[in-house]
């Protein structure tokens, strides 16, 4: 089975993938929702960290530490350097950042391997219009971070604006100049789940698709 299909098999199983009304960050409403928190047993993260690992491999950078935006990032990025080590034996280094930064102990926002002026890639799960990603950068420049790639499990393949058809990834790419990837796209998940949705929540995913999913 492809990391695809067992990802989206998961997904579903869990309820990770539903099909309702959701409000977004962005303030769009949705006919769907992926909750990556929502995977919680080791299979799962098992899972995720070969999928994350095989799209790294495949991206073909080169880099030095992996780093997971708290906090659904910070799972994420620890089964990913495990599974990059199990399976091409290199020992890249993990990071993650703190929501509140801490002025006792070791102090500062992020926690783990040092960034300072390494090559890093970025895990995240879901984008939408961006401003998680964003974030997460923020974190980085301060350290003269050099961004190698940015690897997600879902893009939403939205565009940055209705009236606009131009994908928030698209821009990103040209904004950034590096890599980024997605395991999952909106399109693999309608080709996955049209024949089993009711004909009213087909109806809601193609008007979402229709307004908001960049050609
Ligand atoms: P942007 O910051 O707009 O790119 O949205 C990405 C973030 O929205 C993710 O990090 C999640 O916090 C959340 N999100 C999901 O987790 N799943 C979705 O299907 C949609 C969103 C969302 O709010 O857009």
């Amino acid at each position: 089975m492809s990391h695809k299909v067992e990802l989206l098999k998961r997904a579903l199983e869990n309820q990770v993938l539903k099909f309702g009304e959701f409000t977004l960050k962005s303030g769009r409403k949705s006919p769907y929702f992926f909750n990556s928190g929502l995977f919680t047993t080791g299979a799962d993260l098992n899972a995720l960290g070969a999928a994350y690992a095989k799209a790294i491999v495949d991206m073909g950078v080169e880099f030095d530490v992996l780093f997971g935006p708290a906090y659904k990032g910070i799972p994420l990025g620890a089964v990913t350097a495990a599974k990059l080590y199990e399976l091409t034996g290199k020992n890249y280094g993990f990071c993650y950042n703190r929501k509140e930064a801490k002025s006792h102990g070791e102090g500062g926002n992020l926690v783990g391997a040092d960034v300072t002026n390494k090559r890093v890639i970025i895990l995240d799960d879901v984008i939408t219009a961006g401003t998680a990603i964003r974030e997460a950068i923020s974190f980085l420049t301060p350290k003269n971070v050099k961004l190698s790639g940015i690897v997600l499990l879902l893009d939403r393949q939205e565009r940055l604006k209705p009236e606009v058809n131009e994908s928030t990834i698209t821009k990103l790419v040209a904004e950034l100049q590096v890599p980024i990837t997605s395991i999952l796209t909106l399109d693999d998940i309608v080709e996955f789940t049209k024949n089993e949705l009711s004909a009213q929540e087909n109806q809601a995913m193609d008007a979402y698709r229709a307004k908001y999913q960049a050609k």
